[in-house]
C-alpha cells in the first residue's frame, strides 16, 4: 500500500470542506457532488466517485486533476468508503476530511 494517498490529499481531491478552500470552491464541490450523484441516492458509487473527480478536476478543485492524470479514483474510493458498503456516503467524505 504504498502508493496510497495521504487522507488530506484525498479529502483535497475530493474537495471536501478543506479549511484551506474558499467558500466559492466548497460551493462548486457541493453541486459537483449532487451532479455526480446520477440517481440521488445521496451517496456515490464507485462509478459516481470517478465522476465527481472528474468535475472537480474540470473546476480545477484541490488536487483532483492530479489524481485524475495519475488514476487515483479506486484507490480514494477504498479509502473514503469507511464501513465498505461500496456507497461513499457526504459524512465519510467529511469524516474523512476532519482526519
Ligand atoms: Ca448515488
Ligand atoms: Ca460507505
Amino acid at each position: 500500500m504504498t502508493m496510497t494517498p495521504p487522507l488530506a490529499a484525498l479529502a483535497l481531491l475530493l474537495a471536501a470542506a478543506a479549511p484551506a478552500m474558499a467558500q466559492d470552491a466548497q460551493a462548486l464541490a457541493q453541486e459537483n457532488f449532487v451532479q455526480a450523484d446520477a440517481d440521488g441516492s445521496g451517496d456515490l458509487t464507485r462509478e459516481e466517485l470517478v465522476q465527481l473527480i472528474s468535475l472537480n478536476a474540470e473546476d480545477d478543485l484541490g488536487n483532483a486533476r492530479r489524481a485524475k492524470r495519475m488514476g487515483m479514483e479506486s484507490r480514494a474510493f477504498d479509502r473514503v468508503d469507511a464501513n465498505g458498503d461500496d456507497h461513499v456516503s457526504r459524512d465519510e467524505i467529511r469524516a474523512m476530511a476532519r482526519r
